[in-house]
C-alpha cells in the first residue's frame, strides 16, 4: 500500500530510527558478516520506505549508551515509533529497556544479523519483551520491513 499523500498534504508523523555502537562501521568492515550497505545506506532506505507512507524520519546513531537513552526520551511527544538496533547494548542494558518502556512509543527491535545463529549470548535480549516487535537476520531489509510495520500500525493495519 503506497499512502504518500494524506489529505492534508502534511506528514503522519516522525519515526526515529535508532542505531547503537559500532553501527557507523557498516559497509567498511566484516562485509561477510553484516554485508556492504553504510549506515547512510539504511538510513535512505528508512527514509524512502517512510516516505512512502507520508511519514518522515529522524536518524541518529551514537556508540555511547546514555546518548541512546537520552535519544529515546526526546523522542516522546516526537516521534510516532522507534526503530532501534541498539548493536551489543541489545544484550547488556537495562537503561535502554527502561527508556523504551517508559516512553511508551511503539518500538521495533531490528538485528542485521540473526542473532539466534550466533553466539549464546547474543541469544537474550534486554529489549525484545518491551518492543511490540523483533526482526532480525533479514539484513537491513529488516530496517524496511520495520518501518512498513510502523507504519501500518499508525494506520489501524496491522
Ligand atoms: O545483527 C545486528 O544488527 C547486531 O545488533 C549487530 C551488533 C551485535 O553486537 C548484535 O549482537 C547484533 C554489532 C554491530 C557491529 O557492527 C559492525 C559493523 C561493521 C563492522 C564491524 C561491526
Amino acid at each position: 500500500m503506497n499512502d504518500a499523500q494524506p489529505a492534508n498534504g502534511r506528514s503522519r508523523g516522525t519515526i526515529l530510527i535508532l542505531n547503537g555502537p559500532n553501527l557507523n562501521l557498516l559497509g567498511t568492515r566484516e562485509p561477510e558478516k553484516y554485508g556492504t550497505a553504510t549506515l547512510a545506506d539504511i538510513e535512505q532506505l528508512a527514509k524512502d520506505t517512510a516516505a512512502a507512507h507520508g511519514l518522515d524520519v529522524e536518524c541518529f546513531q551514537s556508540n555511547h549508551e546514555g546518548a541512546l537513552v537520552d535519544a529515546i526520551h526526546a523522542a516522546r511527544g516526537k516521534a510516532v515509533g522507534i526503530v532501534l538496533n541498539a548493536g551489543a547494548y541489545t544484550h547488556t542494558s537495562v537503561a535502554i529497556r527502561d527508556a523504551i518502556s517508559a516512553v511508551h512509543l511503539p518500538t521495533v527491535e531490528v538485528h542485521i544479523t540473526n542473532v539466534h545463529a550466533r553466539e549464546a549470548f547474543r541469544h537474550h535480549s534486554y529489549l525484545s519483551d518491551v518492543s511490540k516487535a523483533v526482526i532480525a537476520g533479514a539484513g537491513i531489509m529488516g530496517y524496511r520491513f520495520a518501518v512498513e510495520y510502523l507504519a501500518a500500525l499508525g494506520s489501524g493495519n496491522a
